[in-house]
């Protein structure tokens, strides 16, 4: 079903384009002031992309419930549609990250053809070996690739390679590899041992990646293992990537850090050594939250991507971080969360590009704190907006992602044609 087609996007624009123009043009005066060029920023947001997670186009929930809304996709092939509403309308989010069985089809070609009729690609692929799957020989329960049992481990692996070869079909290029393995009491698991068959699985999984392949290790610091997870924080990720070899990065969950850790300083240590992978951009509160990006702590994502322009401007070698958003919604339409943090993404990439690095390069050499500090605080506070409009209108998208999605009425329109299956959960939980 076509609903929002783009002519049904240039007439929602239509009434907004005139005020956007006003705004646009006061913007850019504005910049002009400090030399800088807003059209040269709007390409550059324009350039601008983030991958969207299949999950997250279902509704998630907590371990207490889960609410589904209407017209919930029931498959990959309907998750796709869902994603193509989604860059139909901001244009950054060109490609889909799929998470493995849970998108698992018979015909990849043809998945493959699906998205590229909605205008989509892939982008990373995720295995999934922190859950049993319903005709799955060996149980889970105790671990995956660092599980005491070796045909446990070999299962694990050989799930990892089979989503390299669904990946393959796909187009992806990298792997991305989460467990939740680990151990919920002290005692339970030999703490060496365990990251030891840890880095003997990996290495099997490495060694079947094509050879413009990479494998990104996600580290998460607690949950479901809650004393000792095995690949729990950034330092025991990159030692595991620094052991593989030059294919292996970290990646950075933004919700897998314990309260007050310095992601911005983790992320200048990964791109230092070569080692960033890149994200999943999400927020959080207390822990694991999968809030919509920038919704708690808008100013470390934007710290993050001073860190990510900076390397950028520095021309760092091999600098290349796959941009992803890893969120689950409890109480809003997934569509228009994911909406919401791909702009929000975007909005921080473009207000650090505002930072006027040559004076904060001058302020951090005579140790001017306070004006170092009040240079990146002078390009947070600016108000982007009509960049980011103007980038999505040039390129077909809608002035206003969330208006537009709401008069098109998505959801009711296609509620009929999906209706819930029974068990069915699109969500995470
Ligand atoms: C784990 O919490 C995680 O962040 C990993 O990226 C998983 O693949 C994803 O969430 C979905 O459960
Ligand atoms: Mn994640």
């Amino acid at each position: 079903m076509n609903l929002l087609a783009p002519d049904f996007i240039a007439t929602c624009n239509d009434a907004q384009a005139p005020m956007l123009a006003r705004d646009y043009a006061a913007l850019g005066e504005r910049l002009a002031r400090e030399g800088i060029d807003i059209d040269v920023i709007t390409r550059r947001a324009a350039a601008f992309e983030v991958a969207v997670p299949s999950w997250g186009v279902g509704t998630g929930g907590t371990r207490f419930a889960r609410f589904p809304g209407p017209a919930e996709p029931r498959n990959v092939f309907e998750k796709l549609e869902d994603c193509a509403v989604i860059q139909r309308l901001v244009r950054c989010t060109p490609r889909v990250s799929p998470h493995f069985p849970w998108d698992c089809v018979d015909d990849y070609a043809a998945l493959r053809e699906h998205a590229a009729a909605l205008g989509l690609g892939f982008d990373a692929v995720n295995s999934n070996t922190f859950q049993d799957q319903p005709a799955q020989a060996l149980s889970y329960k105790f671990g995956s690739l660092t599980h005491t049992s070796a045909a446990v481990r070999e299962q694990a692996v050989a799930h990892n390679i089979d989503c390299i070869g669904y990946g393959r079909a796909l187009g992806a290029r990298a792997l991305t590899v989460w467990i939740g393995d680990g151990g919920n009491f002290p005692g339970q698991q030999h703490l060496v041992r365990a990251l030891e068959r840890y880095l003997e699985s990996m290495r099997v999984i490495y060694d079947a990646l094509p050879a413009d392949w990479q494998v990104f290790i996600e580290h998460k610091c607690y949950e479901p293992a809650f004393y000792s997870t095995v690949i729990q924080d950034w330092g025991t990720s990159v030692l595991c990537a620094m052991e593989l070899g030059d294919k292996a990065r970290s990646l950075v969950d933004l919700g897998h850090h314990a309260p007050n850790v310095n992601i911005e300083m983790i992320v200048a240590r990964l791109i230092r050594f070569g080692k960033l992978a890149g994200f999943h951009f999400n927020d959080s509160k207390y822990g694991d939250d999968d809030l919509d990006s920038g919704s708690i702590n808008p100013y470390q994502l934007f710290l993050v991507f001073n860190e990510l322009v900076d390397a950028e401007r520095r021309g760092v070698s091999g600098f290349a971080p796959a941009y992803l958003l890893d969120q689950s919604h409890n109480v809003t339409d997934p569509i228009e969360s994911l909406m919401n943090s791909a702009a929000t993404v975007q909005r921080c990439y473009v207000q650090a590009l505002l930072v006027d690095r040559a004076a904060l390069d001058g302020y951090q050499d005579d140790n001017d704190a306070l004006m170092a500090g009040n240079t990146l605080k002078r390009a947070f506070h600016a108000d982007v907006s009509p960049i980011l409009a103007e980038a999505r209108r040039r390129a077909g998208g809608a002035i206003d992602p969330i208006a537009c999605y709401r008069a098109a009425r998505y959801r009711e329109r296609l509620a009929a044609a999906r209706p819930p299956l029974a068990g069915h959960r699109s969500g995470i939980v």
